[in-house]
């Protein structure tokens, strides 16, 4: 029986098309997804848009459409990017459908009945461009003439002129006062906690769990889950006069999915999730108040939450009002999506801050899989041809194998290795394809998909100096040494079906397309079919018919 893997996007919201920063989260999800499906686990991935909203409402409003009708149209747009992007999902779901409304009644009438949800009446500030309730700690002064913020511990005066805002929005929170439901939060406290110790591997980056645990040390609020007067979402099966909103509402479509699947399938197995990709915005829902509310509800608990962190255009928020939201789509069409997947994946941890700049990622484009990947392969086969005129056979009798293990000098890193690898790899072992393909296994099973790439490239820089210091292109001429130039070429071929293998996860297609260009018959089968191990670890023959176009051409800036 395989093991099964339960990879989730964030829930996206629906009051615009899905642009660059979410197209990284989904980018993330894929590439995992399609690792663990070649890695012998039985996979479902999800991807959702989050309906039930003030915003959906609004935007439909200025549009002057119904609410249906709108939700209808941006959730079909929403798909249309993903298949464009080829995000391979197996669940998409939307916050308004049946199956999810269900899930939800059902765990808030749990959760209700067991004393978890109690009703109370309050005042308080909301702001709706986040959705969430603020204190006044939460907000900012704004100099209305001179767009100025301070900081609220100014103690600034306020008048009509300067006023407190959110620092997200700047917009004024509404003051509400209304009858809600609030869920007891810190009834958790003490669990949670202890859900943290001996889970330490439950969010990551470790930084970013850290904070969440200082948070819940501090002490936890109990939250409103409901609201009087939104007319539109999931009612309460205790009072039909409120609807739940974002938290039920959003967070258990992670459930529902498993509960009733794409295909109206009960694929209850997948549950607990194994990894919930999110931003760093949400992870203290995600940490904090969804845990809590699946223990309410007499749920496990995910296993594992990959933070990502904001990325800006510009050095600014990414937003349709300032102009500087890139369109994945279109980005791919003027470039192309493996450029999209190795910018995003490789330039940047998971866990950093970054700007979005498409010179910069045609440069390492450029780089990486058009120089160091695309030209190495050229070389192999053109030489290949010339050294046998129609089609050329490289046997693993040839693999240069000796010369990788025993020179010192070909593997010495000019890299600061201990930045890259775990302290207990030392570099004397790398050359190893063992090795390479541990470091490659481990990367992945740390998330770290930026690691992943780095190890690919660095082998493909070393692959290219081995070919410099043995110079084929030399050797094929001299007579008494073709042998060593097919041991040569091999041992080349070989290293680049390793790397290949390790990006296929990222960049299928053309991946696929190598090895069938090479002779390599039925990996992208095999690999559907979970037999990544079975192909590493195979003495392979490459059958080499004819040169073909560049893969990767180089894109001018
Ligand atoms: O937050 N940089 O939805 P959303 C990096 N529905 N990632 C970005 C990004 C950026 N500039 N912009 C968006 C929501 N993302 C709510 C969640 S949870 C109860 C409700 C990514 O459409 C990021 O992963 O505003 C974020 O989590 C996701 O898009 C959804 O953003």
């Amino acid at each position: 029986m395989k093991d099964t893997f339960f990879v989730t996007t964030p829930i996206y919201y629906t009051n615009g098309i899905p642009h660059i920063g979410h197209a990284y989260s989904s980018i993330i999800s894929d590439s995992l997804a399609r690792y663990n499906k070649i890695s012998w686990k039985r996979v479902k991935f999800s991807t959702w848009v989050d309906e039930n909203s003030q915003k959906a409402l609004d935007k439909a409003s200025e549009l002057w459409m119904e609410i249906m009708p709108y939700l209808d149209m941006m959730a079909g747009k929403h798909k249309a990017v993903w298949d464009w992007l080829e995000i391979k999902y197996t669940d998409f779901i939307r916050t308004t459908e049946e199956r999810h409304h269900k899930l939800v009644r059902e765990v808030l009438d749990i959760s209700f009945k067991n004393g978890d949800i109690y009703e109370w009446v309050y005042e308080w500030m909301y702001c709706v461009g986040c959705e969430s309730f603020k204190k006044d700690e939460d907000l900012v002064y704004l100099n209305k003439t001179t767009w100025e913020t301070f900081a609220i511990s100014d103690k600034v005066k306020v008048n009509d002129n300067i006023i407190k805002v959110c620092p997200d929005h700047l917009k004024t929170p509404e003051t509400i006062k209304e009858k809600n439901y609030f869920f007891k939060l810190s009834k958790y406290q003490d669990k949670l906690l202890k859900f943290y110790e001996e889970n330490p591997e439950f969010v990551v980056p470790a930084d970013r769990f850290n904070e969440v645990k200082a948070f819940v040390k501090r002490g936890l609020e109990d939250f409103s889950i409901s609201r009087e007067t939104n007319k539109f979402g999931i009612k309460l099966p205790f009072d039909e006069s409120q609807v739940t909103y974002v938290w039920y509402d959003a967070l258990f479509n992670y459930v529902t999915v498993c509960k009733t699947s794409d295909k109206g399938k009960d694929e209850s197995e997948f549950w607990p999730a194994d990894l919930h990709i999110v931003w760093k915005d949400i992870i203290r829902f995600h940490a904090i108040y969804w845990p809590a509310m699946l223990m309410s509800a007499w749920y496990e608990l995910p296993k594992n939450i990959l933070t990502t962190w904001f990325f800006t255009v510009n050095w600014q928020k990414i937003s349709k009002s300032l102009g500087n939201s890139i369109d994945p789509v279109e980005f791919s069409e003027k470039y192309n999506k493996d450029l999209l997947t190795l910018y995003l994946l490789s330039s940047f941890n998971i866990g950093q801050d970054w700007d979005f700049s498409e010179s910069q990622a045609i440069l390492t484009y450029n780089a990486k899989l058009a120089n160091n990947l695309g030209n190495l392969l050229n070389r192999v086969l053109v030489l290949a041809l010339k050294l046998e005129e129609k089609s050329w056979i490289l046997d693993n009798s040839s693999l240069f194998i000796n010369y990788i293990n025993t020179n010192t000098t070909f593997w010495e890193w000019d890299i600061e290795w201990e930045k890259i690898a775990s302290e207990n790899l030392l570099w004397a072992t790398i050359s190893k394809f063992e090795t390479f393909n541990k470091l490659i296994k481990n990367s992945f099973n740390n998330l770290n998909l930026k690691w992943v790439l780095d190890f690919s490239f660095i082998y493909l820089n070393y692959l290219n100096k081995f070919a410099d210091e043995k110079q084929p292109w030399q050797t094929i001429k001299e007579t008494e040494k073709q042998e060593e130039t097919r041991e040569v070429l091999y041992t080349i071929a070989e290293w680049l079906r390793q790397v290949w293998l390790a990006l296929y996860p990222f960049f299928p297609e053309k991946m696929s397309e190598i090895f069938d260009r090479l002779g390599l018959t039925n990996y992208r089968e095999d690999l559907e079919n979970w037999k990544l191990q079975d192909l590493i670890d195979k003495n392979e023959i490459f059958l080499i018919k004819e040169k073909w176009n560049p893969l990767f051409s180089r894109i001018d800036i």
